[in-house]
């Protein structure tokens, strides 16, 4: 019984100590989740999944606010229903440098569906530098004819809800799991078509006719050679690998994953964020690294706990 209050205490205090020196906040938002798929350890595992981009995107992210005569009509596929119709949230607004994720689940038709991602969309009302700030959030290559940057509100995933998923407590650490796919990998991977990867319209400056993808970061890390991609031009192809801290493997952004198997972001996926328009810290970010100073506010919660356990006892 101690242990587990404990447990559940420190995981408060992982939760309240957001590190606030960084741009980008990814944050989920549960209130589509009408059947309680988001249990405390999904939830866990997402708050991994936006601490790596939460500290290795550095942009700075202009704030939505709608009122008065500005107004933004965010627009977003259905987190429980994602090839239906769109949904509408009137009037929407997002803090500085937030990225608003909606997330949700289903059964998907193919029972091959682990997750379906992409970024908002919205419609805009108001004075034209509300509605240039808000459709780019600041960032001036949004607005070129040819986008060469971009981000949204935020934007909306899906989860195959009766997959058979592998949740991990801590990504840090690497365990077997046959037979079952990684919740971690598939989060990573669909933040990564909600950033725009594959989705948005920078990304499409770079893509060539014949299914390769010319970004400038990305095409130098591969030898100064064009990417492949795959056919339909949002995924790289299967055979393209990049480095994750060192280690060759297969691109998370590769259209598919088999079971039992994690992968990372590789330096190419990071390079194409890169290329997006993102200012990516690291290209060798692939789990989240807790700051000096959150450890030591942990090391401190957890004595605490330490000593008011033994006070009871
Ligand atoms: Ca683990
Ligand atoms: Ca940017
Ligand atoms: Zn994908």
């Amino acid at each position: 019984m101690k242990i587990r209050s404990s447990v559940a205490v420190s995981a408060t205090l992982l939760a309240v100590l957001v590190p606030s020196a960084h741009a980008v906040e990814v944050v989920f938002d549960y209130s589509y989740d009408s059947v309680g798929f988001f249990t405390a350890d999904k939830r866990a595992v997402l708050n991994q999944v936006a601490q790596v981009f939460s500290l290795n995107l550095t942009d700075t992210l202009t704030a939505i606010t709608s009122s008065g005569g500005n107004r933004m009509d965010a627009e977003l596929y259905n987190p429980q229903d994602p090839f239906g119709s769109t949904l509408k949230i009137n009037d929407f607004s997002v803090a500085e440098d937030e990225l608003r994720v909606f997330v949700g689940s289903q059964t998907f038709a193919s029972a091959q569906t682990l997750g379906v991602g992409g970024p908002g969309f919205a419609s805009f009302s108001g004075s034209s530098s509300f509605v240039n700030a808000a459709f780019s959030r600041g960032q001036a290559g949004a607005l070129l004819s040819e986008p060469s940057d971009f981000a949204s509100w935020g934007g909306s995933i899906t989860f195959g809800r009766t997959v058979s998923w592998y949740v991990d407590s801590d990504v840090r650490t690497l365990e077997s799991f046959t037979g079952q796919f990684d919740f971690y990998t598939v989060a990573m991977h669909e933040m990564a078509h909600v950033l725009g990867f594959g989705t948005a319209d920078s990304w499409f400056t770079d893509v060539s006719g014949t299914h390769t993808y010319v970004g400038a970061q990305t095409t130098a890390l591969n030898g100064g050679v064009p990417v492949a991609l795959q056919g339909t031009d949002a995924h790289f192809a299967t055979s393209v690998n990049g480095l994750a801290e060192g280690v060759s493997q297969q691109a998370l952004l590769a259209p598919s994953i088999n079971p039992g198997r994690r992968k990372y972001m590789t330096d190419l996926d990071w390079a194409a964020l890169d290329d997006i328009g993102w200012e990516v810290a690291s290209l060798q970010a692939t789990v989240p690294v807790p700051e000096p100073r959150t450890w030591a506010l942990m090391l401190g919660g957890i004595m605490l706990i330490g000593a008011a356990a033994r006070r009871r006892a």
